[in-house]
């Protein structure tokens, strides 16, 4: 059985629900309050040095990074593929996902928003600028990669690896008050995805740790 190292309201472990529910592959998840630090904890992090969620324990070893799991998801589990048949088809589909993972999500994850107001003094206006501005250059390329690749999903018109790594990032950009008005193909690809039962059972409100009431880290 895959056991998920998750917590509701992160994004990183959000793409890993989306593509286990879209292989059908099975999981428990052990959420990981990061309100509360629980990441930090020694024993979290005797499965993961780094002390981030998500982790996926495969049974006898834990595997990290959400990239690296969904890969590995793909090359065990292949049907339904998340990745398209060509090589240059298969590295747009990584481009756009690596858009995501590398130039959105690090600037605006937990750690870095906090360093950010702990060692350099920035207030909740800024540091919401500093985060809302690297959503907007990045969703800014992605509109356009859609725009050419998308028929429906982020590339043609079945779920890919790009529509796991999308879809939470919205959600994230949601949480700081983002419009997708500049954006209609990629609100667009999010409704579709909101209508994807993989979709909707992976979404944070759905999860067994999440809050009843929603607050802000
Ligand atoms: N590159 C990592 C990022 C993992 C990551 O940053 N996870 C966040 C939640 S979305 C986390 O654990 N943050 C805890 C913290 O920043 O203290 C991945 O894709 O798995």
């Amino acid at each position: 059985m895959l056991k998920l190292h998750d917590y509701w309201r992160s994004s990183a472990a959000y793409r890993v629900r989306i593509a286990l529910n879209l292989k059908g592959l099975d999981y428990t998840a052990i959420g990981h309050d990061l309100r509360t630090n629980a990441h930090h904890d020694p024993a979290y992090k005797a499965l993961n040095p780094q002390g981030l969620v998500p982790a996926l324990d495969i049974g006898g070893q834990v595997l990290t990074q959400s990239s690296a799991i969904i890969e590995w998801l793909e090359d065990t589990c292949p049907q339904p593929p998340l990745l398209p048949q060509a090589a240059a088809d298969r590295a747009v589909v990584r481009s756009m996902a690596a858009l995501v993972a590398c130039d959105i999500h690090p600037l605006n994850n937990l750690r870095v928003l906090r360093e950010l107001k702990s060692e350099l003094g920035a207030d909740d206006t800024r540091t919401k600028i500093w985060a809302t501005g690297w959503i907007a250059e990045g969703f800014t390329a992605l509109e356009s990669l859609i725009a050419h690749h998308g028929r429906g999903y982020c590339f043609g018109d079945v779920p890919t690896l790009a529509d796991c790594f999308l879809v939470p990032q919205v959600f994230s950009a949601q949480r700081f008050n983002v419009s997708l008005d500049p954006y209609p193909h990629i609100r667009a690809v999010n409704e579709r995805c909101d209508e994807h039962t993989a979709f909707v059972r992976a979404h944070p409100r759905h999860q067994p740790d999440a809050d009843t009431v929603d607050s802000n880290r």
